[in-house]
């Protein structure tokens, strides 16, 4: 049976599971009757269901920004129709958002339903496993929409939790929970950052023209969004190039940060200059070069060094090196040349693409080079007068 997915899905959905420890009240033609004989259980994902599970996603986006390199959950415990207790992930050694959300709740949720945006884990890491407190507390029923594909949990605290008698409802808004944790789930199965390339383009697809002097192509809102993603990912791209004509600042400001993203810049020969606004303050800068000589150039900045192959530092390597260091998430910011590498090697998972209404003509294209035509899933999305086309890879999960 296929699950309903999506913010307009047919609700409702009755699934009939086989369940070998009926109790004889299966409403099956034989309810009333006990008897060792299996028999069928009828389980509704209800209007409740959907509706907490999005709640939980509000609440595991909360966590954007701080809880890299783990995943954003959210959690709810309900009974009787009323929320007892909500909790969500707050980041690395904190409490994971089962627990938050059972210890909101107190003393009374034994026999109540836990929404969580996440399979629950089963392991040992910094915390301990949260099926064993599901368990302990008496919950009855969990919903949870994906399994964590971290190998250590990977369907078994669905398993553990099952195992001891606690109803499983998985699948519901699959698709969002796939979306919501779009970086985890690529990462820890790839162990390199999920890839977000960002424009912004006058409709014939100029992304500026240094010589006339037009650098800022979107509104207010679109920048406001910028900052938005700036903030949810761990680090943010740039070319040398677009260093030196534009001098940004690469910082989240125009919305209230949780965290100040690291700062890459590919820079082969060394051009970055020394008082670059990068360099102001806040959020790390890394330098990615083929020379040696960094260190002493750029005391405040990490400098990597790679081999060049062709003429250009091997996009792939830079990702690699990127994931090793722990960034999960990445996001590429310009140039054109730098598009263009993303853009032809094939990494890029999801596409910002905003169009402001305007018409510039010579200038600065988005991609100066042939690319495999490929057609992508869209979104559109309206920030002032300006449209996001937002273009994304399919869910992760199968
Ligand atoms: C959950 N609920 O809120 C989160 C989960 O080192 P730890 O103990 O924090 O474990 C991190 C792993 O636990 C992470 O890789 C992922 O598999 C899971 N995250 N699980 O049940 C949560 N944040
Ligand atoms: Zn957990």
């Amino acid at each position: 049976m296929k699950f309903p997915t999506g913010g307009d899905s047919p609700r409702g959905k009755i699934l009939i599971r086989w369940n070998s420890e009926a109790d004889g009240q299966s409403p099956d033609g034989r309810r009333g009757k006990k008897g060792p004989e299996v028999g069928f259980e009828l389980f509704m994902i209800s209007n409740l269901d959907y509706y907490f599970i999005r709640d939980t996603f509000n609440l595991a986006r909360k966590g954007e920004g701080i809880v890299s390199p783990n995943p954003l959950v959210g959690a709810i415990v309900v009974k009787d129709g009323k929320v007892l207790g909500k909790g969500y992930h707050k980041g690395r050694r904190k409490p994971h958002a089962e627990v938050c959300a059972i210890e909101d709740a107190g003393s009374k949720v034994r026999g109540g339903t836990l929404y969580v945006s996440l399979e629950p884990c089963c392991h040992y890491g910094e915390t301990p496993p949260c099926t064993d407190l599901i368990i302990s507390s008496g919950i009855k029923r969990v919903v949870a929409p994906i399994e964590d594909p971290n190998p250590l949990v990977n369907g078994k605290g669905f398993e553990v939790l099952r195992s001891n008698k606690v109803e499983v409802t998985t699948g519901v808004l699959k698709e969002e929970a796939c979306q919501l944790n779009s970086f985890y789930l690529k990462y820890i199965k790839e162990k390199i950052p999920y890839v977000v390339l960002k424009a912004a383009l006058t409709l014939d697809g100029r992304i500026g023209d240094p010589e006339r002097e037009i650098y800022e192509i979107t509104s207010r809102e679109s920048r406001e969004e910028v900052h938005r993603w700036r903030n949810r990912v761990d680090a943010i791209l740039v070319g040398v190039e677009t260093v030196i004509t534009d001098n940004p600042e690469l910082t989240v400001r125009l919305v209230r940060a949780s965290h100040e993203p690291y700062k890459v810049v590919i820079d082969p020969n060394l051009r970055t200059p020394k008082d670059a606004k990068i360099f102001d303050g806040k959020g790390n800068v890394i330098i990615v070069t083929q020379k040696e000589e960094g260190n002493n150039r750029y005391p405040g900045a990490d400098i990597w060094t790679f081999q060049q192959k062709k003429g250009i530092i091997s996009v792939k390597e830079i990702l690699k090196r990127v994931g090793e260091f722990g960034i999960t998430s990445i996001l590429i910011e310009g140039g054109s040349r730098t598009y263009t590498n993303f853009v032809t090697e094939g990494v890029v998972d999801k596409y910002l693409l905003f169009y402001s209404p305007s018409i510039i003509g010579d200038g600065v294209p988005f991609l100066s080079c042939a690319v495999r035509r490929k057609f992508l899933n869209t979104h559109i999305k309206t920030f002032g007068d300006d449209i996001l086309v937002e273009a994304n890879n399919s869910c992760l999960q199968g």
